[in-house]
């Protein structure tokens, strides 16, 4: 790989007191790796803080300001801004040392599509990283990538790494938070991108105010991706939930209710994602293709008319029964209704033009 070939890109939400210091950083390591072509994109997201003024007077940067508020977006604009063949993006907080930067250069030319900087690999100085997303959140969300997704990630919430532009143009990107982080490793391995990790060094950031990350948020939106990015992960609570409906049938009806419900909620749920995902990506299987053409609505008439019937001759000492046969005809309806409306404003469509 040329050595021109690289963009550096930091994301910059009011970090007035570190940012210099991190390109001066950055540049300082451009020359020490020879990398003249190299330039260093800033993108800012609305800055209160005057780092805006003070990037205004650094030189040998390009600024960009990005329209849309959030970690994902700013990285986002950066890239597709960058002219570099790879981009290596890292924070504006000076927690990410450019000193790593050798080993992404190392890897990239190894040809590959994303370089993940593993923290855990490398060095972590104390106080860079707190207790629990060192222990837990990191550890337990790169082990569910790992078994969910097949890639060998050791930390997924890295924030510095190296991707290749004309790869991320194909990932089709949507978050603009902290969980397009985790957009990026996952859809690299459904894609079935090559992948690197370098083990790197991460120093504790140098402001004074409180990270944009917000641990129990942040984490719970990581993992809604890492699940709805791949929604057989699931599955298993296809046979565990009506195990339990069976299980617990003797002792408790209500828990049994609840689990058998939850089995009938997820099934729908499941079909709505396929036919709602087949319909955005246009790529329909056997299985949309049956939910396009089957006749649903009469069908659920004549299943809502069957069960409606029932509810109303089974004796009321059977009143657990007919609470279960109300809540399932209620679901129906609702799913019905839903994918009715997949099918008129997503799978339907005209082209704009012939
Ligand atoms: N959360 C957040 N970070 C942003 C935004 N725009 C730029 N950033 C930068 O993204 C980097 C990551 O944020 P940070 O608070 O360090 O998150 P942490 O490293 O996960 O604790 C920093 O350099 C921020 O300045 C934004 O809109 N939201
Ligand atoms: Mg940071």
């Amino acid at each position: 790989m040329s050595r021109t070939q690289i963009s550096i890109v930091i994301p910059c939400l009011n970090e007035a007191k570190t940012i210099v210091q991190v390109i001066k950083d950055a540049q300082k390591q451009i020359k020490l790796n020879h990398l003249p072509g190299c330039e260093i994109i800033v993108s800012d997201n609305g800055s209160t803080d005057g780092s805006l003024r003070i990037l205004k007077r650094v030189s040998g940067i390009r600024l960009i300001n990005v329209p849309v508020r959030g970690y994902g977006a700013a990285l986002h604009w950066g890239i597709l801004h960058a002219r570099g063949k790879y981009i290596l993006y890292a924070d504006a907080d000076a927690s990410y040392p450019f000193s790593n930067l050798s080993l992404f250069i190392t890897a990239a030319q190894k040809h590959p599509d994303l370089v993940l900087g593993s923290r855990l690999k490398g060095r972590i100085y104390p106080g860079a990283m707190p207790f629990l997303h060192r222990y837990l959140g990191t550890p337990i969300l790169t082990f569910l990538i790992r078994q969910l997704y097949r890639i060998p990630v050791t930390d997924c919430n890295s924030g510095m790494r190296l991707v290749r532009k004309n790869f991320y143009q194909k990932l089709n990107m949507h978050n603009s938070g902290m969980e397009w982080a985790s957009e990026l490793l996952l859809k690299t391995a459904l894609k079935g991108g090559r992948y690197l990790e370098v083990p790197i060094i991460f120093n504790k950031d140098r402001r004074l105010r409180h990270p944009h990350l917000s641990s129990w948020a942040d984490g719970w939106r990581h993992l809604k991706t890492i699940i709805l990015l791949k929604p057989a992960s699931l599955y298993p609570f296809l046979i565990l939930f009506p195990l339990l409906g069976i299980v617990f049938y003797p002792t408790s009806f209500s828990l049994s209710f609840l689990f058998l419900s939850l089995f009938y909620i997820l099934t729908l749920s499941l079909l709505t994602l396929h036919l709602m995902s087949a319909a955005i990506e246009s790529k329909f299987l056997p299985l949309d293709n049956f939910l396009i053409h089957f006749k649903l609505v009469p069908l659920t008439g004549l299943f809502l008319f069957i069960v409606s019937g029932l509810i109303y001759y089974l004796p009321e000492s059977r009143l657990g029964t007919k609470l279960f046969l109300v809540n399932i005809l209620g679901i129906t309806c609702m799913w019905i209704f839903l994918i009715e409306t997949v099918k008129t404003h997503l799978v339907n469509r005209l082209p704009d033009s012939v």
